[in-house]
């Protein structure tokens, strides 16, 4: 009878926590349909803090991993002012790893957790930083295709739902449409000049052009986080949506500079006023999700060997920081 009447009291327990679950969930939905930002401090369910710590600590690996294939070509910029113009970016990609580590950060999970995510392989960052920079206009190619193509997926995260990011993000699109403005104004200066430069081009754009496609992640029907996120408003467009826009923008861009898309079915569609475009490569996008695009080995091992050669300086910051709180310490005592 006695543990009868427990199982009772816990079930009720149980229906009442459940209910005021419900309830919490049901007034932050509210609050994301009323277009306010939640901050770090504000209740929020689970799964809303697990995937954007998932999404922005992945977005931060990618701007980090992201500085070398293009740092690749810091010491072998043809003049002095491209050396100056492609360190800058580098930094600037730099810079929003760091913004974006700090609105993962807000979220309660550290930015030592973060990385070792990365080196360790169980995070992902963007597929487009496993390809190869072999000549100087894949640089041009990378400003122009990917930072383009991460300005379209980045300009909609400025009105995400969760305060923080969306804050990183305004300052990151500034920083990101200057880039793509100086990949776009290299790749014109190759295709103004001899043969063998626009050939240089037009080859940077072949290697990169499916790969740029790809970064919007798989098609709406396999994309598994899009529904979710869309009612959260941490995605504003899905994966089919922004990959359109970036093409619809693209392809006249292409044309501008005399430079041909590397795809036999592109057309436009006068009807619905969109390009339409060949069939992506899925096989080649989750082979390179799995570690095995050209160059996913050397980045990670390049992300390693980085974060080895840094700790002397987190060890001496911690250090710093100890006899720091031990003055403190002995001065308020
Ligand atoms: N690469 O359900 P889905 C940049 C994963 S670079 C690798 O659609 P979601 C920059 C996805 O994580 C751009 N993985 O996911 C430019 C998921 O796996 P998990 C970085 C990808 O999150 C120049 C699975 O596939 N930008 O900024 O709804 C220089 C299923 O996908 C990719 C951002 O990170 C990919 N391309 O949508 C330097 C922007 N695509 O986690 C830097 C923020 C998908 O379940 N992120 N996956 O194991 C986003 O907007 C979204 O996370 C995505 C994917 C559109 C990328």
């Amino acid at each position: 009878m006695y543990t009868q009447g427990l199982d009772q009291q816990g079930s009720q327990d149980n229906t009442e926590h459940a209910n005021a679950d419900r309830e919490r969930e049901a007034a932050f939905q509210a609050r994301i349909d009323g277009e306010e930002k939640i901050e770090p401090r504000d209740w929020m369910p689970e799964a809303y803090r697990k995937t954007l710590v998932r999404q922005i600590s992945q977005h931060a690996h990618s701007e980090i991993v992201g500085m070398l294939p293009e740092g690749n070509w810091i010491s072998r910029a043809p003049t002095l002012k491209r050396k100056l113009i492609l360190m800058a970016k580098v930094q600037d990609e730099a810079g929003h790893g760091l913004y974006l580590y700090s609105a993962a950060e807000t979220l309660g999970t550290s930015r030592a957790d973060m990385v070792d995510q990365l080196l360790d392989g169980r995070a992902k960052y963007s597929s487009i930083f496993n390809y190869p920079t072999l000549t100087w206009a894949d640089v041009g190619a990378i400003g122009w295709l990917v930072d383009g193509a991460a300005i379209m997926n980045q300009i909609p995260l400025c009105r995400c739902s969760y305060g923080p990011y969306a804050r990183a993000m305004v300052r990151v699109c500034r920083e990101e449409s200057f880039h793509q403005r100086q990949g776009y104004e290299l790749m014109l200066a190759l295709c103004r000049g001899n043969d063998e430069q626009k050939r240089m081009a037009q080859d940077a754009l072949n290697r990169w052009w499916w790969p740029s496609l790809m970064m919007f992640g798989p098609s709406d029907n396999e994309s598994r986080h899009t529904a979710q996120s869309m009612a959260w408003k941490i995605k504003r467009f899905s994966n089919d949506e922004l990959r359109q826009k970036f093409v619809d923008t693209t392809v006249p861009q292409a044309e501008y500079l005399g430079l041909e898309v590397p795809d036999p079915d592109l057309a436009f569609d006068e009807e619905s006023g969109h390009y339409r475009f060949g069939a992506i490569d899925w096989e080649e996008f989750f082979a390179v999700l799995k570690g095995n695009g050209p160059c996913n080995r050397e980045r990670i091992e390049a992300r390693r060997s980085a974060h080895e050669e840094g700790r002397w300086v987190r060890d001496a910051a911690r250090a710093y920081a100890r006899k720091q709180a031990k003055r403190a310490a002995a001065q308020a005592a």
